[in-house]
């Protein structure tokens, strides 16, 4: 049993505003965690504390704060077993996947160190003589980071590595379904970074998160999770003019056209589709196929979902944990049964679930789903492990219904065909594009969507800096 208060200004704090409990998904009965929540007189004292420490961060040289983060980043490694023991106690995902995630960050984080080089101070030509002018970038200020429960390790460091390697404070408000690791994350910079650099503020959304976006010290909101929040937070944070950058939801397409090895292709698409139990932003949950193909992709498909050990994620042998909530299991769980009203079919499935894993967890087993554009699971985020199946005409169709979703965050093309790569980079309406390669990204490559799956700047690498940072331009006259 864990518990966590608040750390404000380099002190945990009971929070003022009441408290609330986490559970197991894999047995609801069995509670992981108690948290207090904080309250806006303590939001305030925190938002004070941030301003001030931003102030001493940036007076530091670059140099000097690498060496910092690099510190930070061993300790997190020191911590290794403590975090991803919490991660999947709260999150439900298998303790590999959970190892995966801290390694996947840490990596993140030393890529963004190393590229965080990249972005300097500009020299620009001048039209006035002895002048000359710069684009000098400057730190945006205190950065409040509003984080899901999907990767609960990933998104928040994600989000602090960039904000303080540029010289900025941050006040993280993460998930109230896992905030275990988050508060963990935080503490591991305790007596690193001056206090009140790296905060965090417990409790809901609408509450202490809506306080946190609107709060005059806050200059910047990165939001990851879905897209009516993300318009919310828009439209709060738009009070203050205060700059946003949002990563949301998608219904990521793989066009599988040709290929020269179907196994290793479905494999990947496989992995992309269910890894987390499909709770990511970017998993695969649409494979359009060609006409040649659809027989063995099914009998492909078919073959994997009977592997599939669904189970508690510290068990070696499970493949698949809970989803994380309640309330994902029956958003899951209607959406089948919709499709399946409007016409879709199934034509692969896991394994049936014991009476005791659906009476003691959040278990949904995988399923593959054939279906066509009229449905509605065809073109909403279902955020679990269902993928839907369609079979198109020819690539024009491919494109279109690639392309005929709100979403634009990641896409992918398993051809030889040069002729469909190229339209392929030039038409999916998506912000990465995966051509043979499933849908993991690189370390240091931007990370982020067009249409409804974001707006503001890319996270990850050195693009981060567009949201990160503040463009100056300096007019430097010799008297
Ligand atoms: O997300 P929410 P939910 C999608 C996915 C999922 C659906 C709902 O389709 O099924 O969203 O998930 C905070 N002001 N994604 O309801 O509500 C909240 O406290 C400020 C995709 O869990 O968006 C939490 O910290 N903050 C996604 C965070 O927002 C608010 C990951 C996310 O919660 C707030 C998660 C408010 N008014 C869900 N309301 C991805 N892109 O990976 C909530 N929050």
């Amino acid at each position: 049993m864990y518990h966590f208060d608040n750390l404000i200004d380099g002190v945990w704090q009971q929070g003022e505003a009441g408290e609330f409990s986490t559970y197991d998904p894999s047995d609801t009965s069995r509670q992981i965690a108690t948290y207090s929540k904080c309250s806006e007189s303590q939001l305030n004292t925190a938002c004070q504390a941030a301003v001030k420490a931003q102030k001493t961060w940036w007076r530091m040289t670059h140099t000097e704060r690498l060496s910092v983060l690099k510190q930070y980043l061993t300790r997190l490694e020191e911590n290794r077993e403590n975090l991803t023991k919490a991660a999947s106690l709260e999150q439900g995902k298998i303790h590999p996947e959970s190892n995966g995630e801290l390694t996947k960050a840490l990596n993140e984080a030393r890529a963004m160190l190393r590229e965080s080089y990249q972005v300097q101070t500009q020299p620009m030509s001048a039209q006035k003589p002895s002048t000359i002018n710069t684009i000098m970038r400057r730190p945006r200020g205190v950065i409040a980071a509003i984080t899901p429960w999907n990767f609960p390790i990933l998104t928040p460091m994600r989000k602090i590595i960039p904000a303080l390697v540029f010289g900025n404070a941050m006040i993280l408000k993460p998930a109230e379904v896992t905030p275990a690791v988050a508060c963990l994350l935080v503490d591991a910079g305790v007596g690193i970074f001056p206090d009140g650099l790296l905060q965090l503020v417990n409790g809901e959304g609408r509450g202490i998160g809506e306080a946190l976006i609107t709060h005059k010290a806050v200059t910047g909101v990165t939001f990851t999770g879905s897209v009516d929040v993300g318009k919310r937070i828009m439209q709060l944070a738009s009070q203050n003019l205060t700059e946003v950058s949002l990563e949301l939801g998608g219904k990521n397409a793989v066009i599988i056209n040709d290929t020269d090895n179907l196994d290793d292709c479905l494999n990947q698409v496989v992995g992309a589709a269910y890894a987390c139990s499909g709770q990511r932003c970017t998993a695969i949950s649409r494979i359009l196929v060609a006409p040649s193909l659809y027989s063995p992709v099914i009998e492909g498909l078919k073959v994997r979902l009977n592997k599939v050990v669904i189970g508690n994620g510290f068990v070696p042998e499970t493949t698949m944990g809970p989803l994380s909530t309640v309330n994902q299991r029956h958003k899951v769980l209607s959406m089948v049964e919709e499709a399946k009203k409007q016409g879709a079919r199934v034509v692969a499935q896991g394994p049936a679930l014991t009476p005791a894993q659906q009476e003691q967890g959040y278990f949904v087993s995988p399923v593959v789903l054939e279906v066509d554009e009229t449905m509605d699971i065809a073109g909403s985020e279902v955020f679990g492990p269902v993928i839907t199946l369609q079979k198109y005409d020819d690539f024009e169709h491919a494109l279109t219904i690639l392309n005929n979703v709100s979403y634009g965050l990641t896409s992918a093309l398993f051809s030889n065909d040069n002729r469909l790569v190229q339209r392929f980079i030039m038409e999916s309406e998506s912000g990465m594009l995966h051509i043979n390669h499933g849908t993991v990204p690189d370390d240091h490559m931007p990370f982020g969507g067009i249409k409804d799956s974001g707006v503001g700047a890319y996270s990850v690498g050195a693009s981060a800096a567009n949201f990160y940072t503040t463009e100056h331009a300096v007019y430097n006259k010799f008297q």
